[in-house]
């Protein structure tokens, strides 16, 4: 079978995935709305939950629910040749540019070991992978973009950081092993992500060093950015100064804006 009929094919099971997870989802909220409409009044006027209602806060829990249900670590994303990859805008800058003096050479892990720092040389011997995946942003476009770097899954397995006991391997294998969240955050601490650790550890999320064959770029998100293309491009944490795994569910830049938490698959 040619590749470009294989990407084919994974990419008619995504959509079909998708268009079953939107139904199962839509169900669900509608449901919720069901309840929740013993009045549009109670429902606008219900408490506010950082930005916005706790009533549409608790829809996309819900949401969130159906998702983490229904996720697979077989869910993949959509795969391309690597012909269609474009060069994406530069979209968002929080804590990409506050300390350009300072060249970044190392990465803050954080575990229930305590912090440690890896030199991106170290990072980046772990095995190369490429991947060539849409970036979607939420607010309506997106790219195909050709990535390489390695599997944030291989770091953590290299580390032990996402393990409880601190024990390097595959912790999603070891029953009650796997710590429940990842955070993501720039050097500066003004842009954060958090990711459920089923997400984190999939094997389509990347620490990625280049982009459609080059070096990342600073705006880009140079020189380690996450790539998680299961998600909305805004869980793509750009510049990563940290990468912390824990069981207290980390808060989301976006998602305190109230854009959805789990954003994906
Ligand atoms: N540090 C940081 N990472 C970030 C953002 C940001 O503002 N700061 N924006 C996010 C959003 S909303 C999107 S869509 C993607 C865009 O990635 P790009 O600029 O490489 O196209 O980066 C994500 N990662
Ligand atoms: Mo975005």
């Amino acid at each position: 079978m040619s590749k470009s009929e294989h990407s084919a094919i994974d990419e008619e099971a995504f959509r079909h995935e998708l268009r079953s997870k939107t139904r199962r989802g839509f169900a669900i909220s509608a449901a919720a709305f069901a309840v929740g409409a013993a009045g549009w009044t109670a429902f606008l006027n219900s408490p506010r939950d950082g930005r916005i209602n706790r009533a549409m806060r608790r829809a996309l829990e819900l949401h969130e629910a159906v998702g983490r249900a229904t996720f697979r670590s077989s869910s993949r994303a959509a795969e391309f040749p690597i012909s269609q990859a474009e060069e994406p805008i530069v979209n968002g800058l929080s804590g990409i540019f506050s300390s350009p003096d300072t060249p970044q050479r190392t990465i803050t892990a954080v575990g229930e070991a305590g912090a440690k720092a890896y030199s991106l040389g170290q990072i980046l011997q772990l095995p190369r992978v490429e991947m060539t995946a849409e970036l979607r942003c939420v607010e309506g476009w997106s790219t195909i973009v050709h990535w390489s770097g390695v599997r944030l899954k291989d770091f953590a397995s290299a580390t032990g950081i996402a393990s409880r006991t601190s024990r390097p391997g595959d912790v999603l294998s070891r029953r009650g092993d796997a710590l429940r969240y990842a955070r993501l955050v720039t050097p500066d601490g003004l842009y954060y992500v958090g990711l459920d650790v089923e997400s984190a550890l999939h094997s389509q999320t990347l620490l990625c060093d280049r982009m459609n064959g080059e070096p990342l770029s600073e705006g880009h998100g140079g020189p380690l950015r996450l790539v998680i293309p299961t998600k909305y491009g805004y869980k793509s944490l750009k510049r990563i100064g940290e990468i912390h795994f824990g069981d207290r569910r980390p808060s989301d830049f976006w998602a305190e804006m109230g854009y959805d938490w789990y954003a994906g698959l």
